[in-house]
C-alpha cells in the first residue's frame, strides 16, 4: 500500500472506494478549512477524469503525482 492509498483510504469515511464532494468538505473541515459543498464539488469536478462526479483512487493518484 502506498501512501495515497492510506490518504485516500482516511478520506473514503463510507469506504465506497470513490471520495465524493462531500466526503472533500468534510476532509477540508477536519483540516480547519472548512469549504462548500458548491467549492467540493468543482474540488472533484477538477480531479475527475472519467466524469462519474467521484474521485477514485487512480483520478487521486494522478492528482497527487502531477
Ligand atoms: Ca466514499
Ligand atoms: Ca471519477
Amino acid at each position: 500500500m502506498s501512501d495515497y492509498t492510506l490518504t485516500f483510504d482516511l478520506i473514503d469515511v463510507d469506504k465506497d472506494g470513490r471520495i465524493s464532494a462531500h466526503e472533500l468538505a468534510r476532509l477540508m473541515e477536519a483540516l480547519g478549512q472548512p469549504i462548500t459543498l458548491e467549492q467540493a464539488q468543482a474540488g472533484v469536478a477538477r480531479l475527475d477524469k472519467d466524469g462519474d462526479g467521484l474521485i477514485d483512487i487512480e483520478e487521486f493518484g494522478a492528482f497527487l503525482q502531477d
